[in-house]
Order: C-alpha cells, then sequence, then structure tokens
C-alpha cells in the first residue's frame, strides 16, 4: 500500500511534463500552460483517451479556423480563447478566468497525502 502511494505521490508531481515536440509544433506560439499532454489527451500521462478537443485536433488535422472557432469541451469559449488565454480547451473545467491548480496545489496535495498516510502507519 505504502509503495503505491508513494508511486501516486510522484506521479502527481511529474504530471507537469511537457507534451511530446512533434504534436506541439502547432502550439509553439501558445504559452507552456497549455503545452501538455492534457491538451488533447485526458490523462496527463499522455496515454488513454482523446479529449474532446484532442478529438476535434484529430478530426480536422491542424490549427484551421474551423477549429479555432469551436468550443470543443463546451464551456461557452471558444478554442482560440482558451489557447490565447493559456485554458485548455478539452477541459470544461478549465476556461479564461479560472484559475487551474498549477504545481504547488499539487505538491500541498501530496504533503497532505503523506501527512495521511505517516499518521496512519
Ligand atoms: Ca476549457
Amino acid at each position: 500500500m505504502k509503495k503505491i502511494v508513494i508511486m501516486a505521490l510522484i506521479l502527481l508531481l511529474i504530471a507537469n511534463a511537457s507534451a511530446r515536440p512533434e504534436y506541439m509544433k502547432d502550439f509553439k506560439n501558445f504559452s507552456d500552460k497549455v503545452k501538455k499532454c492534457t491538451l488533447c489527451h485526458v490523462q496527463s500521462s499522455g496515454y488513454g483517451g482523446l479529449n474532446p478537443f484532442g478529438r476535434d485536433y484529430a478530426k480536422i488535422g491542424s490549427l484551421t479556423p474551423e477549429l479555432m472557432q469551436l468550443d470543443s469541451d463546451g464551456d461557452r469559449f471558444s478554442n482560440i480563447e482558451e489557447l490565447l488565454n493559456g485554458t485548455m480547451p478539452g477541459d470544461k473545467d478549465s476556461y479564461p478566468g479560472k484559475k487551474a491548480p498549477g504545481y504547488t496545489t499539487s505538491l500541498l496535495l501530496a504533503i497532505i497525502i503523506l501527512y495521511l498516510v505517516k499518521r496512519k502507519s
């Protein structure tokens, strides 16, 4: 159990890793906040299914005006509005004006989980 928790904490801390460069070429002019695997994938590991923006991007094939005008995740902000504001166009819980949890939040969560595990054992 302890090993699983430690591995989960490590994965939590490295979740901000960048997406693969070959998939990021179209997004090179946008903020680093969106250059993550979760730009197109559901999971931060990059594996798993595509999110709504990832599916639209895969269907259209590149950053076209059509793709930019879509609101792939249905959060009322177009994909271009989200990309320009550093929010995720495939995540309805990420939109301009709402702060996304960052590294500090992940680190704090990891410390709390570690404290709870230590307290139990
Ligand atoms: Ca969004």
